[in-house]
């Protein structure tokens, strides 16, 4: 089975895809080691809260052109980043990610929505890469339950809340410098690092301008192509590096996430008490 681009609309996954050089992919992973390791009160939550608005150096590898030219084959010619946000696994710190679908309280729609998954290290089954369930975007949106279970890389610990065990699964391999483009329907998650380096990954949400934010206005920066709908709040990428102008964006752009991500939930949750099967365990 092959999981290029041309086959991403079968799939939902297309990788692995080369975009930066092994040395670019090292000198960046040590950039954000270095600021983790930095003492600044504001690091966990900088790699969280769309850094590509944040770090110059961020936003141009988000908008590198092998990596804008593979989204645009999936999402058409104008594009805006939504979102970006790190997953990082350290060895032995038991974090882990539980089987979800993204679709489930972005508030977005239609789903034409793209996650870029870019390696800055290694990401094998023993450092605990990606899997994902090839062809689940096809889907209807699953039933998830909020965990909160402690190593839950997720905000609210949400998970699939039906058996999903009978699911072929597919480990998403990438070296440094290569990245996975994941639907937003995908059924995927990851089990814990049991490797000896840092399992670093950059995801950046991309989204055509015609998408459609539910629930409020959320930020977006315009990468390629033109913005003929004014569906969100255009933001400028970042001019140094940490700026309080920058963090002040960066935050209120997590606010109004936030805002919309919980009345999502809230929504969901309703409905999912009237509407669904008895959540059963899932695995991840
Ligand atoms: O990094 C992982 O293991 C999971 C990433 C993920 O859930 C996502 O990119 O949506």
């Amino acid at each position: 089975m092959s999981y290029d681009l041309e086959r991403y609309q079968e799939n939902g996954i297309a990788t692995p895809i080369p975009v930066i050089g092994n040395a670019q992919a090292a000198d960046i992973c040590a950039r954000v080691q270095a600021f983790r390791a930095s003492g600044d009160s504001r690091a966990d939550l900088a790699l969280q809260a769309s850094p590509h608005l944040l770090f110059p150096w961020l936003y141009a590898l988000a908008t590198g052109s092998r990596v804008l030219d593979a989204v645009e084959q999936i999402l058409g010619p104008d594009l805006l980043i939504w979102s970006s946000q790190f997953f990082i696994k350290d060895p032995g710190d038991g974090g882990f990610v539980s089987w979800h679908q993204d679709s489930t309280y972005w508030g977005l729609e239609p789903l034409t929505i793209a996650s870029a998954w870019i390696a800055l290290a290694p990401s094998t089954p023993e450092s605990g890469c990606m899997q994902v369930a090839p062809g689940s975007h096809n889907l209807d949106q699953l039933p998830h339950k909020d965990t909160f279970a402690p190593g839950n890389l997720l905000s609210r610990g949400q998970e699939i809340a039906v058996d999903i065990s009978g699911m072929e699964t597919l480990d998403v391999v990438l070296q440094p410098g290569e990245m996975s483009l994941h639907h937003v329907a995908l059924v995927h998650g990851s089990q814990a690092n049991r490797s000896t380096w840092s399992r670093i990954g950059f995801v950046v949400r991309y989204i055509p301008t015609s998408v459609r934010q539910l629930g409020g206005r959320t930020r977006a920066t315009l990468v390629r192509g033109e913005d003929r709908y004014n569906h969100f709040q255009l933001t400028e990428p970042p001019v140094g590096e940490l700026t309080d102008q920058s963090w002040a964006i960066a935050m209120d752009a997590k606010a109004r996430m936030a805002a919309i991500l919980m009345q999502s939930a809230a929504q969901k949750s309703r409905y999912a008490s009237h509407h669904l099967a008895p959540a059963t365990d899932s695995e991840g």
